[in-house]
C-alpha cells in the first residue's frame, strides 16, 4: 500500500475527454502529458521539443512536482521557453492522483495559460516522476508519451504495466548508455513491440544534438491529425 494511501484512497473525479474548443468556440491547443518513472527524462525531452518546436509553433508548459518546482526552475533557467509560458503545480501527494484522479489544479494551469500566453498551439504537461501505473486521464491530455531509459533495465518494456503498453508513444531514452549498462536495444524493442503491438516506440539519446527529432515529428503528426480533426 501506498504510505499516502493511508487515510483511504483520494477522492475520486471522473472527467471525461476534454473538450476541443474554448469558451469563444477556437480550437484549443493540443495537450500532451510525459509520465514515467523519475530521472528516465521527461524534463529533458520537455526542453529537447521546446526548443526543436519554439520556432514553429506556440508553446506552454505545465510541469508536476512533489513538493518543489524544481523542473519549471529548470526550463525556465535553461529558457526553453520565456518564462510566462511555463507553469507549475506540486501536487503535494502520489504525483498521479493529479494527472489522473483530480486533475483540477492541472486543468486550471493549462486553462490559465491558454489564457495569459494563448492563442496556444501545444501544451506539455510532465507528470511528477512515478512508477509504471501512472497514466494521464484524458479531461486532461489528449495523448501521452511514456518515457523510460536504458539505465533502468532492459526488462522494464517486458514488464509492461499501462505506461509502456498503452501510451500513445513510447520513449526510450539514454540510448548513449547502453553499452556501458550491458543493456540489448534490439531486445528492448522487440519486448517493447511486444507488449505494444502497432503504437509507436521511440529511441532517444538527448544529450546528443538532434536526440529528440523522432519525438518532434511524432509531437507534428499528432498536432497535424488534431488540426485536422477540429477543422
Ligand atoms: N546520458 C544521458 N543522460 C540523460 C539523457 N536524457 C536525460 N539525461 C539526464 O538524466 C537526468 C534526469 O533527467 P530528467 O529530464 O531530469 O528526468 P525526469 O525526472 O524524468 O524529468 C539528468 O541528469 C539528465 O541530464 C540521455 O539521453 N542520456
Ligand atoms: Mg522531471
Amino acid at each position: 500500500m501506498h504510505l499516502d494511501h493511508q487515510d483511504g484512497f483520494p477522492e475520486r473525479h471522473t472527467y471525461s475527454a476534454a473538450d476541443p474548443v474554448r469558451h469563444d468556440g477556437t480550437r484549443r491547443a493540443l495537450r500532451i502529458g510525459l509520465g514515467g518513472p523519475v530521472g528516465t527524462g521527461k524534463t529533458a525531452t520537455v526542453a529537447a521539443l521546446c526548443r526543436a518546436l519554439r520556432d514553429e509553433l506556440s508553446i506552454a508548459v505545465v510541469t508536476n512536482d512533489i513538493y518543489t518546482r524544481e523542473d519549471a526552475e529548470f526550463l525556465r533557467r535553461e529558457a526553453v521557453l520565456p518564462t510566462e509560458r511555463i507553469a507549475a503545480v506540486e501536487t503535494g501527494a502520489c504525483p498521479h492522483t493529479a494527472i489522473r484522479d483530480d486533475i483540477s489544479a492541472n486543468l486550471e494551469a493549462v486553462e490559465d495559460l491558454e489564457e495569459t500566453v494563448g492563442p496556444l498551439d501545444l501544451i506539455l504537461v510532465e507528470s511528477g516522476g512515478d512508477n509504471l501505473t501512472a497514466t494521464f486521464s484524458k479531461g486532461l491530455v489528449d495523448a501521452q508519451i511514456f518515457v523510460i531509459d536504458v539505465a533502468g533495465g532492459d526488462d522494464i518494456p517486458r514488464k509492461g504495466g499501462p505506461g509502456v503498453t498503452t501510451a500513445d508513444l513510447l520513449v526510450i531514452n539514454k540510448t548513449d548508455l547502453a553499452p556501458y549498462v550491458g543493456v540489448d536495444l534490439e531486445g528492448m524493442a522487440r519486448d517493447a513491440k511486444a507488449q505494444r503491438g502497432e503504437l509507436p516506440v521511440a529511441f532517444t539519446a538527448l544529450k546528443q544534438p538532434g536526440g529528440v527529432q523522432p519525438v518532434a515529428e511524432w509531437v507534428r503528426a499528432q498536432l497535424a491529425n488534431w488540426t485536422a480533426a477540429q477543422a
